[in-house]
């Protein structure tokens, strides 16, 4: 007997078009910032199933923005907010961040801020963040409600690239501990910066989108798993069983990580808990059978299962 599998069986045919369908309606609103070629579309691309999300994931291989104009991508209910790299002209700069400021005041239908996550994006290789923390101090916190501030992550990206290609275990697709020293300051030199800046905790994690150019890989994605945990992490409860039909199914993506904590686990747990506020929503009774089982070391694999196939229907059934 499997309580777990069992307890799931319990909610009726129209239990579970109910919970599809609400998760279905909740909109998850991702605003991403970041100068030109940082690597925003990859990072979209190497996160997401990108059907559908073209235009936003279009790779750029020229010096030229691919990006110009602020615009939003709608894969079923996940919507990608994809903002030009600043620099530009004064005047354009000006444009953008007023095109940013009325997105961060945007309300959604139940009145609360439109913009679920901002994902503010870096080059790990780059030593000058100015014009980040121009952006963070002067636009985006200025426009964020005090209880929203958690809603921003900072990504350190092209990890491979810290220390031009340097001290990148090739074979192995992580960072040496010479690289992992530099990716270490860097996170502290951005995270003090900003805390004496704003006096906001930050904690930037540092990752690889990996490199894709005319259709071959020439690098594998590095930190994504734990980039994951970070999003889930920072969306508002709700949301997290929501934005988990989009995870991209290439595993090879999440594979490779920091070994600080068993991410994969953390992942499928706020999904989980987040399936739970759900079932909650369309049946006590069994809410309150797979919160106990679930408690139980030797069901929450089985229930995690569940839950993950649950998501996995639910985004193909479109
Ligand atoms: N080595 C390596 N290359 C990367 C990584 N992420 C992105 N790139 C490469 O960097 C270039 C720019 O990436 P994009 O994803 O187009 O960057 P973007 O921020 O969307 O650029 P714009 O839309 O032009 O502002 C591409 O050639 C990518 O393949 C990474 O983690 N490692
Ligand atoms: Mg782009």
């Amino acid at each position: 007997m499997d309580p777990a599998r069992d307890t799931f069986k319990t909610l009726s045919p129209e239990q579970l078009r109910r919970i599809r369908d609400d998760i279905r309606a909740t909109k998850i609103n991702v605003l991403l910032v970041g100068g030109t070629g940082v690597g925003k579309s990859s990072t979209i691309n190497a996160l997401f199933e990108n059907d559908g999300l073209e235009a936003t994931a279009k790779i750029g291989q020229s010096a030229k923005p691919e990006t110009m104009d602020i615009s939003h991508h709608e894969m079923g209910n996940l919507i990608i907010w994809d903002t030009p790299g600043l620099g530009d002209s004064p005047e354009k700069d000006r444009k953008h961040q007023n095109e940013i400021i009325s997105l961060l005041q945007k309300k959604d239908d139940k009145g609360q801020p439109l913009i679920d996550l901002i994902f503010l994006i870096l080059d790990a290789g780059s030593r000058d963040f100015s014009s980040a923390f121009t952006l963070i101090k002067d636009i985006i916190l200025p426009n964020l409600h005090h209880a929203d501030r958690d809603r921003l992550l900072i990504g350190l990206n092209q990890a491979d690239q810290a220390m031009k290609g340097h001290y990148w275990d090739r074979v192995n697709n992580r960072p040496e501990d010479n690289l992992i020293e530099r990716l270490e300051e860097l996170v502290k030199t951005v995270k003090d910066r900003i805390k004496a800046d704003t006096d906001l905790n930050v904690e930037p994690i540092y990752y690889s989108a990996g490199c894709v150019m005319d259709g071959e890989v020439l690098s594998h994605p590095y930190n994504l798993q734990k980039l994951l945990s970070f999003i889930m992490d920072r969306l508002p409860k709700k949301k997290r069983a929501a934005i988990a039909s989009h995870i991209n199914e290439d595993e090879k993506n999440f594979e490779i990580n920091d070994d600080k904590e068993n991410y994969r686990e953390k992942v499928e747990k706020s999904i989980f808990s987040s399936l739970l506020g759900y079932i909650k929503e369309v049946s006590l009774e069994v809410f309150q059978q797979v919160k106990e089982i679930a408690t139980d070391p030797d069901n929450i694999k089985t229930a995690l299962t569940l839950a993950a196939r649950f998501l996995g229907n639910i985004a193909r059934k479109k």
